[in-house]
């Protein structure tokens, strides 16, 4: 087992913790989160420090997970990646035992496939990107870095989503679409 920490200590990171534990491949040492919340239990894992402390656990060799959302802005999540790069830190790439993920696809480091969402061919994943449950992701698409794709949504065959977008939940993105940087689709929508 790989020791893993994650980043982030809210309703995301639980989702998260469930798809780490299903793969039987991380032990979770704990969770990074604000000062207030250091002593405080997510599920069964502690908040054991802050983001101070990323060199500490990057330099012992733990492999690091940003298990906090994004909605409106990839900001925050971007700002930790950095920091962890910058302490040397080694991303944990993340794929639920429950996800189907094509032989034939490519998924970044720091990016979590959570259950039930389906990759196919020749799909291509950046980094630091959320792939939330039971989203759909069909041949030949690609996701730039820092992207969420919310629970449910659906990108038909050949879509491009450029860095640092959010998909909404059960959102639709019809074939061939190419979506430029910081692209923001509400939940529901249909974009054709
Ligand atoms: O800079 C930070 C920081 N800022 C906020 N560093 C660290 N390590 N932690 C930070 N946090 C922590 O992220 C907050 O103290 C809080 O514990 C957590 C955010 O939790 P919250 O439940 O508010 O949001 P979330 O990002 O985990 O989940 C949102 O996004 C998901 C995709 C929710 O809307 C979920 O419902 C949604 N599924």
């Amino acid at each position: 087992m790989k020791n893993l920490i994650l980043i982030g200590g809210g309703g995301h990171c639980k989702s998260c913790i469930d798809v780490v534990e299903q793969t039987n491949e991380y032990n979770i040492v704990g969770i990074l989160d604000s000062p207030d919340k250091v002593g405080q239990k997510v599920l069964n894992y502690e908040i054991i420090g802050t983001d101070e402390d990323i060199a500490k656990y990057a330099a012992k060799g733990y492999e690091l997970l940003i298990t906090i959302g994004q909605l409106q802005s990839a900001d925050l999540r971007k700002n930790i990646y950095k920091k962890v790069k910058n302490s040397g830190g080694k991303f944990a790439t993340i794929i639920s035992p429950l996800a189907y993920v094509s032989k034939h696809s490519r998924i970044g480091e720091g990016t979590i496939v959570m259950h039930g969402a389906i990759i196919n061919a020749e799909v291509e994943i950046g980094s630091n990107c959320i792939i939330n449950t039971k989203a759909l992701i069909e041949h030949d698409c690609r996701i730039e870095n820092n992207c969420h794709i919310a629970v449910g949504a659906v990108l038909a065959g050949g879509v491009t989503i450029e860095k640092d977008s959010f998909i909404g939940a059960n959102a639709t993105i019809v074939q061939y679409l190419h979506l430029p940087p910081k692209t923001f689709v509400k939940a529901s929508s249909l974009v054709k």
